[in-house]
């Protein structure tokens, strides 16, 4: 019941119980969301993974199948880890996914539908061909760092090409394998793309987007107005991050990410909280890319084991470049909208420096909560100081409660009548340099909870939003452990889990909150509280 479980959340994707780690093979076939994951069918803690399957006809209510892939061949006999979906030209998709054969190297494995005729994709097989890609004596790949296919996409050649996440020494790197027919695939002499001291690329990702339009591209798409996106999930550092490039299969056939794109663990990030393993897929009924990202727990394993699970899905959210073609811009799939209920309005107000309102009438602890800010005086704003490269840094120094020129203002969510719990999502404005202003968002977990054992990391994300000529929104989904939070329009996205003991159920709370000299105006605040799905 909910009551012992107060941390099991109600629209975000869960298993019925036990560990879940990496999204893998997301896609859309014959109308229906399929959805597989890395699952642990004996306990709360990572092991003896399978693929679980869920699948849905609205990514918010999800039904459960049957494990599709788990250890059945030599191949695979000791794992089923990561993989992806390609949909074929005619029209059925096929699974690659990482196994660890007798022994304990990372190969690449092929999955087919058994009846391409079921919707729901019950039953795979596999092919006794598996391996189909092998670390060799003479191909140098590390056996135990080759790992995570992507999907597929065919070039102008008609051929297959697939990454895996790999690493030579300290470098990572996406290496490239090349097919005519999906089963004999041939490594290509360069990676598609490497970086120097980033370690273990994990998941990667990669994807083309619009230059002209937020709709999404198929993953084979290529041509004018299309970049391409290339993201990994750096193991050292349990953290992601992408650069915008360009990509030619019909020259070089390696990605070039733009000029002065950061790599590595300042370069730019899909979520500046936990958020780990994610992958995208094109929705071809509805022309969007979807993301879907693995939230781990913040608690320690003793309390996973007690609570019987552990990890979480994000809400999937519409993944597009943004106008300024230097980043990538997020948004909830408005689907997940069908869930709100009772709405709950507040007038725009003036919010003055040092004080905070509750907005009560809705369920504080299950919501979904979207407003702006206008800041129409920002003379208060203190100096940018340079050293701050990490936004997490500032926020980490800067917590809620810090006074500020221009901010800290946002909001308290999960928090308890008498603030001893709350986790803060917020802004603080900076004068930068040349007339410019720097705005941080922070998500600071340092009182979400009076259990000591959970990690209350900040976390923070500079915004690419000019507070002199924008609004500033922020739109968080609240749901019991998780706070993930969506400022400055999907700019900057931050997602955090939290444990409060007294700020659950009917005694969870919402604040807004200014705690900066100067006044700001809150120029929309809606709320909602957040009916249950059906999941799993
Ligand atoms: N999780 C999988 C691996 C992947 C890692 C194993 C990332 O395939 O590299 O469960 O979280």
């Amino acid at each position: 019941s909910s009551a012992d479980q107060p941390y099991r959340t109600a629209y975000h994707f869960q298993p019925p119980k036990n560990w879940m780690n990496d999204p893998n093979g997301p896609m859309i076939y014959k109308g229906l969301y399929h959805l597989f994951y890395q699952w642990n069918p004996k306990g709360a803690v990572w092991g003896n993974i399978v693929w679980a399957h869920s699948t849905s006809k609205d990514l918010v209510n999800w039904i459960p199948h049957e494990p599709a892939i788990y250890p059945s061949q030599p191949a695979d006999m000791n794992g089923t880890w990561s993989g992806s979906a390609t949909i074929l030209p005619n029209g059925t998709p096929v699974i690659l996914y990482t196994g660890i054969n007798p022994a304990n190297q990372q190969v690449q494995n092929i999955a087919f539908p058994k009846k391409a005729s079921d919707p729901y994709l019950i039953e795979w097989v596999k092919t006794p061909k598996n391996p189909l890609m092998a670390p060799t004596a003479s191909n140098m790949i590390n056996a135990s760092s080759f790992r995570d296919p992507t999907t597929a996409w065919v070039g102008p050649d008609g051929r297959w090409r697939v990454i895996i996440g790999s690493k030579r020494g300290r470098r990572g790197m996406a290496i490239l394998y090349r097919s005519k027919d999906f089963i004999h695939w041939v490594k290509a002499q360069h990676p598609l793309h490497s970086a120097p001291n980033t370690g273990m690329w994990e998941c990667p990702d990669f994807f083309p987007v619009s230059t002209v339009s937020p709709l999404g591209l198929d993953t084979s798409s290529n041509g004018p107005h299309v970049k391409h996106v290339l993201k990994v999930s750096l193991d050292d550092t349990r953290k992601e991050y992408y650069t915008i490039g360009t990509y030619d299969p019909s020259k070089k056939d390696v990605y070039t990410p733009d000029a002065g794109s950061v790599e590595g663990d300042l370069g730019l990030r899909f979520d500046y909280g936990k958020f780990y393993a994610s992958k995208t897929f094109f929705d071809s009924a509805k022309n969007r890319r979807i993301l879907w990202g693995w939230i781990n727990e913040s608690s320690s394993v003793e309390d996973d084991i007690k609570k019987g699970w552990s990890g979480l899905q994000a809400v999937p959210r519409v993944i597009w470049l943004d106008k300024s073609g230097k980043q990538l811009v997020q948004w909830p799939v408005m689907e997940l909208e069908k869930l709100r209920t009772g709405r709950v309005d507040v007038p725009s107000k003036l919010l003055r420096g040092g004080s905070k309102f509750e907005v009560s009438g809705f369920t504080a602890s299950q919501a979904d909560v979207e407003l702006s800010f206008e800041v129409k005086n920002l003379d208060k704003a203190e100096k940018f100081d340079p050293s701050w490269v990490k936004a997490q840094d500032l926020c980490t120094q800067k917590t809620a409660t810090v006074k500020g020129g221009i901010g800290p203002f946002g909001i308290m969510a999960l928090a308890s009548k008498g603030l001893e719990e709350y986790t803060a999502i917020f802004f603080r404005i900076f004068k930068g340099t040349n007339n410019k202003y720097v705005v941080a968002m922070c998500s600071d977990q340092t009182k979400s909870s009076l259990n000591n054992s959970t990690d209350k990391a900040n976390y923070g994300a500079f915004l690419d939003v000019d507070p002199a000529k924008e609004k500033l929104s922020l739109r968080t989904l609240i749901d019991r452990s998780i706070v993930e939070s969506f400022g400055g329009e999907g700019k900057g996205c931050i997602t955090a889990r939290v444990y409060p003991t007294k700020a659950i159920g009917d005694g969870a709370h919402l604040y807004a909150f200014n705690y900066g000299a100067g006044d700001v105006l809150i120029s929309s605040f809606s709320a909602w509280s957040m009916k249950k799905a059906q999941i799993n």
